[in-house]
């Protein structure tokens, strides 16, 4: 009896070892955290300085999509909140313009710590065209008042890659660097659809949209 345990417990160890094998095989793939700031909170903006932020990235050339998004909420909790992968509009100097894909609704998430937002449908980064130079905007638009809003690190070197706005435009924001990071993926993303205002609207209403 205990043989035959032992035979059988040893089967499903060598099947365990080649499913493992297979899933590294078949899934590997490359991953690396964007960031601008140091993991350390030292303000925070939030309402009425902004109701959406905006973080500037460019991807390293190997990765093709995004794949989460990690944001860091003053507060015992966050307001609930809306992730954006917003494409560079024209040309240097970027700044936010077009959803580059749906949004992401997501929170209340525990305040004073790290919380990710994975994409549940990546949004792939590869095509030139809709973003150039690999260049996107990680948005983070809350719904309701944020006063204790998203962790600024403003210790040095400040990159100046982040923006806020208060609804009308974006704003550069000089004071430190807003505590959103971007998780990018030698994986496949979904494409992006190229889409008009007027369908965007239509489908979201004209509140829920980045400027
Ligand atoms: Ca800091
Ligand atoms: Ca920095």
């Amino acid at each position: 009896m205990i043989r035959k345990l032992l035979r059988e417990s040893m089967i499903i160890v060598s099947i365990c070892a080649v499913l493992a094998a297979c899933s590294t095989s078949v899934f590997a793939r490359t991953e690396a955290v964007l960031s601008w700031d140091d993991g350390e909170p030292d303000a925070y903006c939030g309402y009425p300085e902004a109701i959406k932020v905006a973080v500037w990235f460019q991807a390293p050339e190997w990765a093709t999509s995004v794949v989460a998004v990690h944001v860091w909420f003053g507060g015992e909790w966050s307001p609930p909140f809306t992730v954006w992968l917003l494409r560079a509009s024209g040309e240097w100097p970027y700044e936010p313009g077009l959803p580059g894909s749906d949004g992401f609704a997501s929170g209340p998430v525990p305040g004073g710590t790290w919380s990710l937002v994975s994409l549940h449908d990546p949004v792939d980064i590869s095509n030139p065209a809709h973003f150039p130079d690999r260049v996107f905007f990680a948005s983070i638009e809350w719904e309701t008042q944020a006063p204790d809003g998203v962790g600024v690190d403003t210790d040095p070197p400040v990159d100046g890659k982040s923006l806020v706005s208060n609804g009308s435009g974006w704003e550069w924001y000089e004071l430190g660097d807003l505590m959103i990071r971007a998780v990018v993926s030698d994986s496949t993303g979904t494409p992006v659809e190229l889409q008009t205002w007027g369908g965007l609207k239509s489908r979201y209403g004209r509140s829920r949209l980045p400027n």
